[in-house]
């Protein structure tokens, strides 16, 4: 059954993703948690009409619900899935912000896994190419539209066992900046918002596959890693600017992370 605050597109075809025309439509892909969802709630309460897409509809039904939203299942690897979501949104979106993505393995260049490296580019990288042309046309109507990729620290330096996803995100980077030379001259902003150490629920579990441990090491003794709520407000600045002024690139880090591998961390007793 579909949840009431979820656009079951069978059946709302080319309708307009916000029921009051007055509020500015913002999408958030990867919207069921995390950094998405967090954005989710950033941009809700600065007026946005949010479009809550992600893969697991239990997720973005809470979400949406709770900033009053749409929730639209929505898979970026699935070419289908993604002309659903462009339908759902209906002919207007102001906002579109790109943070469906993730690392998957953690292992050095001669021990990878190419699967990995392969679904990694597909949701970093095609995924983020799939969604902003299936959008494309309703960020241009809307006559003043912005567009951001959540990037990554990991897009800008390399380090040991990261190359599969440092190498994405450093596409993911090469695109966004592509896309602002091609779009120069049209009514749309083109970002990059690139977090450091970020702790959210899921990331480093996913990247560990599923091993805690491993995960929870990660942010062992830092202090104070980036929370989602850090980078969502970050998103929410730079949507809430004015038409012409454009932050290409933001890199955000927990004040303890001075470069990738210079991480302040305490260590007991
Ligand atoms: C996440 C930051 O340091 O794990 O995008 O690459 S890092």
């Amino acid at each position: 059954m579909t949840p009431p605050d979820a656009v079951d597109v069978s059946r709302s075809a080319a309708a307009d993703a916000s029921p009051d025309p007055l509020r500015k439509v913002a999408v958030v892909t990867g919207a069921g948690s995390g950094i998405g969802a967090a954005t989710a709630r950033a941009l809700a309460g600065d007026g946005f009409h949010v479009v809550c897409a992600a893969r697991r509809l239990d997720r973005i039904s809470a979400v949406a619900a709770e900033v009053g939203g749409t929730a639209v299942v929505c898979d970026v690897t699935d070419p289908a899935s993604v002309a659903e979501l462009a339908e759902a949104c209906g002919p207007v979106v102001h906002v579109l912000v790109n943070n469906a993505g993730g690392a998957f393995g953690n292992d050095l260049v001669e021990d990878a896994d190419p699967e990995q490296w392969r679904q990694m580019y597909d949701v970093n990288v095609v995924g983020l190419l799939r969604v902003t042309q299936a959008l494309l046309p309703a960020l241009r109507a809307s006559g003043d539209a912005l567009v951001v990729t959540v990037g990554s620290t990991a897009g800008r330096v390399a380090y040991e066992r990261g190359a599969g996803y440092v190498a994405a995100k450093h596409a993911a980077r090469a695109v966004t900046q592509t896309l602002r030379l091609e779009l120069c001259g049209e009514p749309v902003r083109i970002s990059e918002v690139a977090p450091g150490m970020v702790h959210t629920p899921e990331f480093s579990l996913v990247r560990m596959g599923g091993d805690r441990a491993a995960a929870d090491a990660v942010y062992a003794g830092v202090p104070d890693p980036l929370r989602a709520e850090d980078v969502a407000e970050a998103i929410r600045w730079i949507a809430s600017l004015p038409s012409h002024v454009d932050v290409d690139e933001l890199v955000v880090r927990p004040r303890a992370q001075a470069a990738q591998h210079k991480v302040h961390r305490v260590t007991e007793g």
